[in-house]
């Protein structure tokens, strides 16, 4: 298997998200990180994904499935994105909910192990 074109973890969730918060017409379960949709996560337009863009898109995809506003990710919440294997593999302390803290720390773990040279920005 080569891994050169598989997607992120957060990446795919948040293209998940950002597809079913607008445009419902492909909701394809693997989402490709296309132009379009890198250009959505760099913020800023200098053709790379920076670490706070990156963090500040997994925000605000935490806060939109948070539909009950508790601040947590029930399974139900996190269905629309995640498996029940991934929502576990993110639910650190396995309570059953995931807290940003969870989300957000395994979001950036995904980000690190996708920026092959380390330089803290993916590229397209
Ligand atoms: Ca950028
Ligand atoms: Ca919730
Ligand atoms: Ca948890």
């Amino acid at each position: 298997m080569k891994k050169s074109h598989l997607l992120p973890l957060a990446l795919t969730m948040g293209m998940s998200l950002a597809l079913a918060g607008t445009v419902h017409a492909q909701a394809t379960p693997q989402v490709e990180l296309t132009p379009e949709h890198f250009k959505q996560l760099d913020r800023n337009g200098d053709g790379g994904v920076s670490r706070d863009e990156y963090e500040a898109f997994m925000r605000e995809s935490f806060n939109k499935l948070d539909t009950d506003g508790n601040k947590r990710l029930s399974k139900a919440e996190a269905s629309a994105v995640l498996s029940a294997e991934q929502f576990d593999a993110v639910d650190a302390n396995n309570d059953g909910e995931l807290t940003l803290d969870e989300f957000i720390a395994h979001t950036m773990r995904d980000f690190d192990r996708h920026d092959y040279d380390g330089d803290g920005v993916l590229q397209p």
